[in-house]
Order: C-alpha cells, then structure tokens, then sequence
C-alpha cells in the first residue's frame, strides 16, 4: 500500500496546548506524523510518496467559505493585534463563546471571530497552520484519487487530522475535515456511495455533522461515550441521521476500559452495516488513540488488536482510503498504524 506524506506537516507545531486549566507541550505534535513515517520505511510497507497540489474545490465542497476564510487569514488579524507592543506573538486561542441563546454574526474583532468558529481551545492557530491544513487535505485528495483510480488502498498520513472539523467550525486539533473532504471526492468522481468508518477514540462529530442529512455518504464511528470523553456533545447511539439522511448515520458509543473483546463485536457490526449499504469506496478516519497506553484515550487495544482491525476492514472486499487522525502515545504510535495497514495488505492478498 502506498503512502502519501509531506513533510509540510511541520508547518503546524503550537508552542503549547491548553489543557485542563494549563499549557502544557502539544499532544498532537510534528513527532507523531514523524515517527509512524520512519515505521512504515522501516517496514517496507510501499512506496511514500509527496501529494499533488489541489485548488480550493474539494475544500469549499465541504467546508463554508466562511470558515475557510477565517482560517486563512486568522493569525494574520490575530498578529496586527500585537504588533504595538512588541513582544512575540502568540498562538491564536479562543477565550470565549456564542452559546445558545446569543447571536452568531460575525464579530469584526479576532478575538470574536475564533470564538465563532472554533469549538475548544484546544486548538492553537500558528502563522503556518493554514498551510499545514492545505497540505494535509492535498494528502487525502492525493491518496483518494489513487483509489478512486482503481488501488485497492491508500494511507493518507495526514496532520493535523481532520474529523473534529465541520462545515463551519474547527478544533479538536483539526482544521480541514481531510476524511470528508476525500469522501466528498469519491462521490465527485462518480461513486454513487461511500462509507465513513471512524475508529478514532473520539466521536467525529465534524465528520457526522457534515453528511448528516445524506443518504450517500454513510458515517459510522466507534468511539468513547459523550458522557465521558471529548467532543462531550455529539456521537450518542441515538444519532442516526435526519431527513434524507435518516438511517444513514451509526455510533457505537463504548465505555472507557473497552478492550479487544467488546471492541471487536462492535466492529463486526459496524463493518455488517457497511456491507449492507454497498458503498463504492470506504474512507477509513484512522485514529489510534484507541491504544492501552494513550495519554488521552482510555480504551484498551494492544497493539496486535491493530492488525486484527486491519484484517477485518480488508474483509469488506471494497476499495479502501485510510486517513490518519489521532493517536498520541507517540513510541507506539507508528506500530500501531503500521499494524492496522499491514493486517489489511496481509488479508487483501
Ligand atoms: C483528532 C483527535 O484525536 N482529537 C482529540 C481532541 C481531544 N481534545 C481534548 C483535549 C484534552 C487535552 N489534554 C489531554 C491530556 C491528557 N493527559
Ligand atoms: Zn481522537
């Protein structure tokens, strides 16, 4: 299986990442993408290869142009506001939000505007982050047409990920929805139905809420419980799509301490529901933070439940785009990955 990988990725390194009340160095950092590359080139898994450039199309298919924009300019504005004094500017963070019950227009102040589009303050925007994004969509766009022009299977190795991101808002570490984005694609490119598995320990709220109401595109994630885990407002069992969409929309929402035992069943009828809906490609929002020593997940995968993953999702016998998101115990990480595609290569044979 081929790879796509830029080293562009660098391009989005936050000094710090505020987290339970503190700066703290970022999880989702340039070293993750780093090490689950020297993996797959340790393993010989394929060949790794830069992504094309792509215009603005695939973006503004998914994404507003209001988000778009802000995004692009947002650590421009959020600079001018620094330049009297001096001092090194920091990374641009929220502080504040429009909740239910006030109005979302567009205030002229930076300071209102990443309040309107962002989702957390988690997710820091450097000078350079807005060309990391792009390269990271160039990723997937790279990687699915490779698909779409008939591989079995593609890596997207992209960062920063993608699925926290909706049409309108960023955060969660992403900021271009790149596994949307690549689904979108497949539909452009003339597949009648594709599927969305999200395996990240997160519910991809972005993801879901992008295809929500589409019977073409079906989203289904497994991920931690609402209750317990981030994004804490999306991905309850009872979320199934709306209008046309109804029914096109899965969660599996499961306990923290979940391990292979309760995860593989779940799997199994994740997978069962895809192959009723006989979709054309499978988009594949790679998250391993599902990984018994994650700092920030809490379920219990070791590390060969990955090439168990990797087997199962080649069981589908469908063309299939893997796009990476997250996963932070960065000393495993690129086993982990590497698993995941290896036990897909290993049963796609
Ligand atoms: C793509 C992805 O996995 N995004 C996850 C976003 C989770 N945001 C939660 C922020 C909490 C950060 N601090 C966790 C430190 C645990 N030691
Ligand atoms: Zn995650």
């Amino acid at each position: 299986m081929k790879t796509i990988y830029t080293a562009d990725h660098h391009l989005h390194a936050p000094k710090a990442e505020l987290s339970f009340g503190k700066f703290v160095p970022p999880q989702e950092s340039p070293r993750r993408a780093d090490t689950i590359l020297a993996e797959l080139e340790q393993r010989k898994l394929g060949a790794i290869l830069p992504p094309e450039t792509f215009d603005m199309a695939p973006i503004h298919r998914v994404h507003e142009a209001g988000l778009v924009d802000f995004l692009a300019g947002a650590h421009q504005e959020w600079s001018a506001r620094f330049a009297k004094s001096g001092a090194e500017v920091p990374d641009a963070l929220p502080l504040s939000w429009p909740v239910p019950g006030m109005r979302r227009i567009e205030p002229r102040s930076i300071f209102g505007k990443l309040a309107l589009h962002a989702i957390d303050s988690a997710t820091a925007i450097t000078a350079t982050s807005w060309s990391a994004a792009r390269a990271a969509a160039d990723v997937a766009m790279t990687a699915q047409q490779r698909v779409a022009k008939g591989e079995r299977a593609a890596f997207a190795l992209c960062r920063p990920p993608g699925h926290h991101a909706s049409a309108a808002n960023y955060g969660g570490y992403c900021f271009l929805n790149n596994a949307g984005i690549a689904a979108e694609a497949f539909r452009t490119g003339g597949a009648a139905r594709v599927a969305i598995l999200d395996v990240d320990y997160h519910h991809g709220n972005g993801t879901q809420a992008l295809f929500y109401a589409r019977p073409d595109i079906f989203f289904v994630s497994l991920h931690a419980e609402p209750e317990t885990d981030y994004p804490y407002f999306s991905g309850y069992a009872d979320e199934a799509g709306e209008g046309p969409g109804e029914g096109f929309n899965a969660n599996y929402p499961m306990k923290r301490g979940t391990d292979w035992r309760s995860y593989g069943p779940a799997l199994a009828h994740a997978l069962g529901r895809i192959r009723i809906f006989a979709p054309e490609a499978v988009v594949v929002s790679l998250g391993v933070d599902t990984f018994e020593r994650d700092p920030m997940g809490r379920f219990k995968l070791a590390s060969e439940d990955y090439r168990r993953m990797g087997d199962m999702i080649a069981g589908l016998g469908l063309p299939v785009l893997f796009v990476m998101e997250g996963g932070y115990a960065v000393e495993e990480l690129g086993v982990n990955v590497a698993n995941v595609l290896e036990g897909f290569e290993q049963a796609a044979r």
